[in-house]
């Protein structure tokens, strides 16, 4: 399943969901002998028990067939982490990073057989910026779904919808992606339907082997609003005709709501909202980051049987079938670019700048119309407190902008008084663990937090605790409530829960973490991390609940979903 709709009507779109041919290699662009394994796509090497714990090269292998000549766009949702897209033995495409997607165009393939090699590398080196020995697992394989599709010249490369809410009446901004893969110029018209309007967007030329652009802004009366309690949502659909012939179409689904921030408060429709928040790694002993739709809605389930009604992407953009169902549920999201905690010696690697400005580019321009996500972020506990680090702290945060200047923005921040960027965010937020890596009372600390904000640029900015929490190992219970004991994590989470809920200066907070994580085996700090895991979850990673669980839901529903 690619997402939890329909996304075209008339171009022919097919999942090359299945086992795929697989072999591990030495080399990119090696050829093996022959391959020895067959491995579900999508999927992770690691679910292999010849590959759990493999880091290095692999080439999976598809052979496909089309009926007549086409052009043919092959879409990637995720490769961990690197691909190299071979297609009849040549070469065609490369992209980094496992957690967004990328589209591979052959134009004119012939009728019949075609063969399709991806090599993928989750190998860590200075080829790798972001990708590196974390606290969580960078796993290896097409760990999201690929989509075959047969295209005209012309096709609809993204749509981006923005919602606008105008003296009480609602507007919709359409921004169409066109691209022409053909040798000569064309015209193309552009229709756009939704909410049962149908609005000729615009005409335009697109040259030959370019792309165009069209905006255009439509009114639409009488729609619902989308929102925690009736999550409303409506089907656009894009379609392009040329010589009063349809040629392409694109589905997507969008939602009316607008998010905005008065007086040091997040505004959902004009209404306060209070983010009750956990942080989620997609992982899973079963299936590592490659999730089947059934356990993203367990997750979700439980996280919602928790009372939350915000989840934060930590720390990379998502599987679009999670947000689908998110804007579904009206569960509020927190989406960020793809960084766990780079030093300033690691933002100095030459490949940081392009991998983190492409990932922040994919994020917004791919997730775009997802009504739940209302806050993109940044550089999770990156080197924010350095002059240096701040250039790309700035870089980013306006490129989000010019993307997208619909939806505040923010980065979380260990750097407590030393912060030197949250002047560049609209949303301040900061990651501390009172009563785990500190003894602090997290009353006292909030406090502190506040002041660290109005003083470092923060003034009458939302606040929002974006990480705080406690190990707390599945099945070790205490009288004695020691460190690591379910007793002692549910104590300290009650005690910032209930610090956290009772300032009016807080808007939101979201919980480190909701399962616990397979991290990297490595060196230093890492080895810290007994079973090789993060054990911060309210949950353990086969999903069974610790006490927190219960200490957290009684909380976070103890006031109402808003
Ligand atoms: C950091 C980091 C998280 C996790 C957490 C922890 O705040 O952002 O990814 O590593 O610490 O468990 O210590």
């Amino acid at each position: 399943m690619i997402r939890l709709f329909d996304t075209h009507h008339s171009r022919i779109s097919t999942e090359l969901e299945g086992l795929w041919e697989f072999s591990p290699v030495d080399t990119i662009g090696e050829r093996p002998i022959e391959f020895p394994f067959k491995l579900p796509v999508p999927g992770c090497w690691e679910s292999h028990p010849h590959f759990g714990t493999y880091r290095g090269k692999a080439v999976y292998r598809r052979v496909i067939s089309v009926s007549s000549q086409t052009h043919i766009r092959l879409e990637f949702k995720g490769v961990s982490h690197t691909a190299h897209v071979y297609f009849d033995g040549e070469f065609v495409k490369t992209h980094y990073n496992a957690y967004t997607s990328f589209e591979v165009i052959i134009p004119n393939a012939i009728a019949g057989e075609h063969e399709i090699l991806v090599y993928v590398d989750n190998s860590f080196s200075e080829a790798s910026a972001l990708h590196f020995p974390n606290d969580y697992y960078t796993y290896g394989g097409l760990i999201r779904p690929v989509v075959l599709e047969e295209i005209s010249d012309l096709y609809i490369e993204n749509i981006m919808f923005t919602p606008l809410r105008q003296a009480n009446q609602w507007n919709g901004r359409w921004k169409v992606m066109i691209r022409n893969i053909s040798q000569s110029p064309q015209q193309v018209q552009v229709i756009g339907e939704l909410a049962g309007i149908k609005s000729i967007l615009g005409s335009c030329e697109v040259g030959s082997g370019g792309q165009a652009e069209l905006i255009q802004t439509v009114s639409y009366p009488n729609v619902l609003e989308w929102s925690l309690d009736h999550p409303s949502l409506y089907q656009l659909q894009t379609k392009l005709i040329t010589n009063e012939q349809l040629v392409d179409d694109l589905v997507d689904r969008i939602g009316f709501r607008e998010i905005n921030i008065s007086n040091g408060q997040l505004l959902l429709n004009g209404h306060k909202l209070k983010l009750k928040g956990v942080n989620r790694h997609e992982d899973h002993p079963m299936v590592g980051c490659s999730f089947p739709l059934s356990l993203m809605v367990r997750d979700l389930d439980l996280i919602e049987e928790m009372g939350c009604n915000a989840v934060r992407t930590s720390h990379y953009p998502y599987d679009e079938r999670f947000l689908d169902l998110c804007d579904e549920r009206g569960i509020v999201i927190w989406e960020e670019n793809h960084a766990r905690g780079l030093s300033l010696e690691q933002m100095r690697n030459p490949n940081f700048a392009w991998q983190s400005e492409q990932v922040t580019r994919e994020m917004v321009e791919q997730h775009f119309n997802h009504p739940s996500i209302i806050v993109w972020a940044i550089l999770n506990e990156c080197a924010s407190n350095t002059e240096e680090g701040k250039v790309h702290y700035a870089k980013q945060l306006t490129i989000i902008r010019e993307l997208d200047p619909s939806r505040p923005r923010s980065f979380a921040s260990h750097h407590r008084d030393q912060e030197l960027c949250f002047d560049l965010a609209e949303i301040v937020s900061f990651n501390l663990y009172p009563g785990w890596y500190t003894d602090e009372k997290p009353e006292e600390l909030a406090l502190e937090a506040i002041q660290w904000a109005n003083k470092l640029g923060g003034a009458d900015k939302p606040i929002i605790m974006s990480e705080f929490g406690a190990d707390g190992f599945y099945g070790f219970r205490s009288n004695n409530r020691e460190k690591g004991s379910e007793e002692r994590q549910a104590d300290i989470l009650r005690n910032c829960l209930n610090a956290y809920q009772a300032s009016t200066d807080i808007c939101g907070m979201f919980i480190w973490q909701f399962s616990d994580c397979r991290v990297t085996e490595g060196e230093g700090w890492l080895l810290t991390r007994s079973c090789t895991r993060n054990s911060k979850g309210l949950v353990d990673e086969y999903r069974r609940p610790k006490l927190a669980y219960d200490v957290v839901s009684s909380i976070y529903k103890s006031e109402d979903k808003k």
